[in-house]
């Protein structure tokens, strides 16, 4: 199908980007182009004029973050058909590398929302939902929680009114991803150059809603196996899908199925997503408190009360005691933010 070009705007371009270019990088020789597709060794890159493969490799890349992902803005060299540098990210979604924790995976960068996805079925879970929604908040994207297969759930209400709970104005979506009407519900938070990911566990619908929201069927889904409902991994490259279909404009981004995945750093998302939790925690008597018996302890009173869960302050203090040991192996941020212990106490 013959579309054309996109432009800079549709393409995502903005002022924060524009304000760090160079004089010398508006022109003939060297101009902005965004990473579409990431292969081995290889990006995928668009710009005005400009699209086709790279190599990957940039000259200056010192860090584990100097490296290009899908969503990122650089500024390629036209003759050479070369990146030269990358562009300041507005966020930037990575993970610890399934096989080598100490490794980082950069997933996607420049994001305006991200879906968080899944299903009205075993896929649904409280703790992982909250993960992923720490995830989003430590990137400082905002979320939405989008259920899949409402058609397959007896009360698919009860599923959003659990994703609604999880935090006060939350913003839950149901759909069903193989209906192009219901899909059209997710249309507000697209348009013209802006940038969604996805993010969720294989299996849950994410390629199938891709497919629909731009009404098309040339990306991959696969069948889920049916005795545990998980599904296989079939989104190998990460790439941005262009909306100009039904929904129009906007682009969209699959990341791999991360069923399993470690937060690198997320002191400030677990403090936003469980944000009740953490102003609590303020109240303590003791800065030192673990909120487990100590004399003063708000956060036991708070469960004394009723007001707070025993199964979420549980898996509160889970991503607390995860973000405390991944914080040790990264010394750029040792200090979370969300533990009481390191609390000056000035006032009470
Ligand atoms: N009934 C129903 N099936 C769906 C829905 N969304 C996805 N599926 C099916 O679930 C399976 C996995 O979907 P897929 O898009 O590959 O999941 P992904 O791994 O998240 O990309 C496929 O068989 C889809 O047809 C939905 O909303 N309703
Ligand atoms: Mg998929
Ligand atoms: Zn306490």
């Amino acid at each position: 199908m013959d579309m054309p070009d996109p432009t800079l705007s549709d393409l995502g371009w903005r002022a924060s980007f524009s304000s760090q270019l160079r004089e010398d990088e508006r022109g003939d020789e060297l101009c902005p182009a965004r990473v579409m597709a990431v292969h081995r060794g290889w990006i995928e890159v668009a710009g005005s004029g400009l699209a086709g493969m790279i190599p990957s490799a940039l000259p200056s890349a010192e860090g584990a973050e100097d490296r290009a992902t899908v969503g990122d803005w650089l500024i390629v060299d036209r003759a050479r058909l070369e990146p030269v540098r990358i562009l300041d990210r507005i966020n930037l979604f990575k993970r610890q590398a399934p096989m080598d924790k100490r490794r980082l995976q950069l997933i996607a960068a420049n994001v305006d929302t991200v879906f968080v996805v899944t299903s009205c079925n075993h896929d649904f879970n409280v703790a992982r939902l909250e993960r992923y929604l720490v995830m989003a908040r430590e990137v400082g994207v905002t979320p939405v929680v989008v259920l899949t297969k409402a058609d397959l759930a007896a009360q698919p209400q009860e599923f959003v009114d659990i994703a609604r709970g999880l935090q006060p104005g939350l913003q839950v979506e149901l759909i069903n991803g193989r209906d192009p009407g219901s899909v059209a519900r997710l249309a507000p938070y697209c348009g013209k150059g802006r940038t969604v990911a996805l993010l969720g566990s294989s299996g849950v619908g994410k390629s199938t809603m891709i497919n629909s929201m731009r009404g098309s069927t040339d990306i991959a889904t696969q069948p889920i196996r049916e005795n545990d409902g998980k599904g296989r991994h079939t989104t190998t490259v990460r790439q941005m899908h262009r909306l100009n279909g039904p929904i129009d404009g906007g682009w969209l981004i699959d990341t791999p199925g991360m069923r399993e995945f470690n937060l690198p750093e997320a002191a400030d998302g677990i403090a936003e997503v469980f944000d009740d939790i953490t102003a609590w925690t303020q109240q303590c008597r003791f800065t030192d408190c673990k909120h487990v018996s100590e004399p003063g302890c708000m956060v036991q009173a708070m469960v004394r009360s009723g007001t707070l869960s025993p199964a979420r302050l549980q898996r509160w203090r889970k991503l607390v005691l995860e973000d405390a040991g991944n914080s040790r192996n990264t010394p750029r941020r040792r200090l979370g933010s969300t533990n009481a212990v390191r609390r000056n106490k000035t006032n009470g």
